[in-house]
């Protein structure tokens, strides 16, 4: 991305920003969702979001169904924050709807994603902050900022933060600058002359390189369990491709960071596959840019963006998946 196009995204999201305070001034009540099982992007983006809202003196309601599935790191933060702001459930969502409420969509535009996606249409109106590519599966938003050239949608937010001299302390500088690096790890990262510039906007209110380190920190079991499957990746001339075994049971982070470790071996592209549990099977890819990452993913009905996109499908065999995909990529580097 040039400056040139950086600034013109940048006003872009300055407008956007009027759009979305009269917005949230108009309504009475403000929901804020994430995708399900929220990382630190998108729980920093909407607790940002929530913090907007509550200065305007607004009702405001963070809907998440997954406390008990979460990221143990990620739960951490909700539960510090549990005094602070109000997190429901669907189910009490339900329960407290009105005709008027707004809908703020942060971290995902994909209505299989967010865990309220049939009560979408209660909505008066609905807003989505993002960086993921969109397709045949995206919310239809009254407004929306959704840029893909943007490393996270906690750097979105921040600058929002920041165009609107909103004062935020250090806990939610932590979270923001966590959403921020988690999204710009390894080499799919899009940070840009902005993101170094909201990076020191955050440590300028006290953000701590060390509480995130802390949020990164690995367990070693897990960590040797993430290198043997990366230990039988299997390359090919543009792919490194590693596939776990049927008895090994990964989280969708376990594949992420083996997707991320093999960026350092400049494929055109890379994937991890393995059983998320015993009936399905996660798939989690990285690419230069040359082959769309979110393309092949949608294949297996995930998506993400040209860089980064996984998928998670209902399917018993893994050798399977792993031919559909090779055959897949040799199809798109075909048609380059
Ligand atoms: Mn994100």
């Amino acid at each position: 991305m040039t400056n040139e196009e950086l600034n013109i995204i940048l006003k872009r999201l300055k407008e956007f920003t009027y759009i979305l305070i009269k917005q949230i001034k108009e309504s009475k009540e403000i929901f804020i969702t994430t995708h399900k099982n929220p990382d630190f992007d998108a729980i920093s983006s909407a607790l940002a979001v929530a913090l907007i809202s509550k200065q305007l003196k607004k009702d405001t309601y963070i809907i998440n169904d997954d406390h008990n599935l979460m990221d143990p790191k990620v739960k951490t933060i909700i539960d510090a924050n549990l005094n602070e702001f109000n997190f429901i459930t669907t189910d009490i969502y339900n329960n407290i709807k009105s005709e008027n409420d707004i809908l703020i969509i942060t971290d995902t535009n994909k209505k299989s994603m967010v865990s309220c996606k049939d009560y979408l249409s209660n909505f008066k109106k609905i807003i989505i902050i993002d960086h993921h590519l969109e397709n045949q599966d995206s919310i239809k938003a009254d407004y929306k900022f959704i840029n893909t050239n943007l490393s996270s949608t906690a750097e979105i937010v921040t600058t929002i933060l920041n165009y609107l001299k909103i004062e935020y302390n250090k806990d939610i500088a932590n979270y923001l600058l966590s959403g921020i690096i988690l999204d710009n790890l390894g080499n799919s990262s899009k940070a840009s002359r902005n993101t170094f510039f909201i990076v020191s906007q955050l440590m300028d209110k006290d953000a701590d390189l060390n509480y995130v380190n802390t949020l990164f920190e690995e367990n070693f079991e897990n960590d040797r369990k993430v290198h043997d499957l990366i230990d039988i990746t299997e390359f090919t001339d543009t792919s490194a491709i590693c596939c776990g075994k049927k008895e090994i049971i990964y989280t969708k982070e376990d594949l992420a960071k083996a997707a991320n470790y093999l960026t350092k071996f400049k494929h055109d592209f890379n994937c991890a596959i393995g059983y998320v549990d015993k009936e399905h099977i996660g798939l989690s890819s990285r690419s230069n840019g040359k082959i769309n990452a979110s393309k092949v993913m949608e294949l297996f009905g995930g998506g993400g963006d040209l860089n980064r996109a996984a998928a998670q499908i209902k399917e018993n065999d893994i050798k399977k998946v792993k031919e559909d995909l090779v055959k897949v990529l040799k199809l798109q580097i075909n048609t380059n």
